[in-house]
């Protein structure tokens, strides 16, 4: 069901290249993506309307929900989901709320200071997938850190359902009133980007747009990026489990098969130097897969060329790899399970021990569930309230504090032969260097 690979003796060279992993081809997705998104940029709410009835099969008269479907569909809501999202969205607050930056400001010589302010984006478009992938959690994970960063204007977007009259999925709606959210839309695919970056007589433009979403969406995002600004491009889920003699192969194998739930091209990778855990890991996954809903996704997945078991000689080549392979998700489960963690350098986000696994993360941990891919965690971060700042530096000096740096900027200037640079300085001087 789950590959081995054996690195004992030697670690390879370069580890990255050895590790197997998906990925998704959006280069190809582009040119089948302009189209739509320049007739969107020319037609606006009527060419949304007709690319949503060829591409999601429904005829919409608007795109904008009515205030009332998104309340509904939270009276409708199962009270024990109802309660579950409001502790998630809870602890997630609480941990985002902590993110908040203050203002900073720094004298660098009397009279001369450089504040960095923090200035949330003013409007973001958050995608939220249909189909089958319905994630009101994603909802949470995408609002509360907008929402913690005092981003004023908000908007939801998910792809109309033909078997719910033509709105987007009504646990999509009722995550979004829970959260405050009252401007949403029953828009998906690459129209749902364009519509955010380009605006249309019904969905005001917006500055940003974040969220995980198909092929098409993540060709969009690329398409538009810098007309809009966009989070990272989210691929297949992955779970790295770094364990030792002392894991429970049940937990492991039961963490394993939870991310590999998600997609066939989902990617489950066990790193261990204990050849009777690896061992004990395979009996184990039949068993456990068998007995969940999507046994056959999950088999795709684990047995696919992206998951596998690695085995080490020892911890320390444990985290070479894990380090070197960046997942997104990281479960440690050693001995010194918190001492491991601190020597970890490359990872979405760490699960350190046997009672933190990936879907507390998922759910109810308080952290973020968007996480970077595909080992995109070696340069960005997941989704937090800096997503949403912009860090602006307000330079603020006196003619005193400009004397003292007038010579400098001078010379550097002279030197880059950009002289109107310094003479910018000495104008204020009466085009002397002030000594
Ligand atoms: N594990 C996914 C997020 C998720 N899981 C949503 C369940 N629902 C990517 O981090
Ligand atoms: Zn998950």
């Amino acid at each position: 069901m789950i590959s081995r690979i054996d690195m004992r003796g030697s670690l390879p060279e370069d580890l990255r290249d050895v590790l197997p992993r998906a990925e998704l081809d959006v280069e190809a997705a582009l040119e089948k993506v302009r189209p739509i998104c320049e007739d969107v940029r020319h037609r606006g709410a009527a060419a949304v309307r007709e690319l949503t009835a060829r591409f999601d099969g429904v005829e919409i008269e608007r795109a904008r929900v009515p205030e009332q479907a998104i309340r509904g569909a939270l009276d409708e809501l199962a009270p024990e989901v109802r309660a579950a999202l409001e502790e998630a969205i809870r602890r997630a607050r609480l941990v985002h709320r902590d993110q908040r930056r203050a203002d900073h400001t720094t004298q660098v010589v009397p009279g001369g200071t450089v504040t960095e302010r923090w200035v949330p984006v003013e409007r973001v478009g958050l995608y939220v997938p249909g189909g089958r992938a319905v994630y009101p959690s994603s909802v949470v994970m995408n609002v509360v850190p907008a929402q913690e960063a005092g981003v004023e204007s908000l908007a939801v977007t998910s792809p109309a359902q033909k078997e719910h009259g033509g709105l987007p999925h009504p646990a999509i709606l009722a995550a979004c009133a829970l959260l405050g959210v009252d401007e949403v839309y029953s828009v998906g695919g690459a129209q749902a980007v364009a519509m955010f970056a380009y605006g249309t007589e019904e969905c005001p433009s917006a500055t940003m747009v974040t969220g995980p979403g198909n092929i098409w969406v993540a060709a969009a995002k690329r398409l538009l990026k810098g007309r809009i600004g966009i989070d990272s491009e989210a691929g297949p889920t992955e779970i790295a489990i770094l364990a030792d003699e002392t894991a429970d192969p049940v937990h492991v194998a039961a963490d394993l098969i939870s991310q590999a739930e998600h997609d066939v091209i989902a990617a489950a990778v066990l790193v261990t130097d204990s050849v009777e855990l690896a061992e004990a890991v395979e009996k184990e996954l039949p068993g456990q897969v068998g007995a969940t809903r999507h046994a056959a996704r999950i088999t795709e997945a684990l047995s696919g060329r992206q998951s596998g078991i690695v085995l080490v000689d020892g911890i320390d080549d444990g985290i070479k790899v894990v380090n070197a392979y960046a997942a997104e998700h990281l479960e440690i489960h050693t001995a010194d399970a918190a001492e491991v963690a601190g020597r970890i350098r490359n990872a979405g986000a760490i699960f350190v021990g046997p009672y933190a696994p990936v879907s507390l993360g998922d759910y109810l941990a308080g952290s973020n569930h968007v996480l970077p891919t595909g080992g995109c965690a070696c340069h960005s971060s997941g989704l937090s309230v800096q997503s949403f700042l912009r860090g602006i530096h307000v330079v603020d000096y006196t003619r005193e504090a400009l004397a003292g740096a007038a010579a400098h900027v001078s010379v550097l200037a002279d030197a880059e032969d950009l002289p109107a640079h310094g003479a910018a300085v000495r104008a204020r001087f009466d085009w002397q260097v002030p000594s």
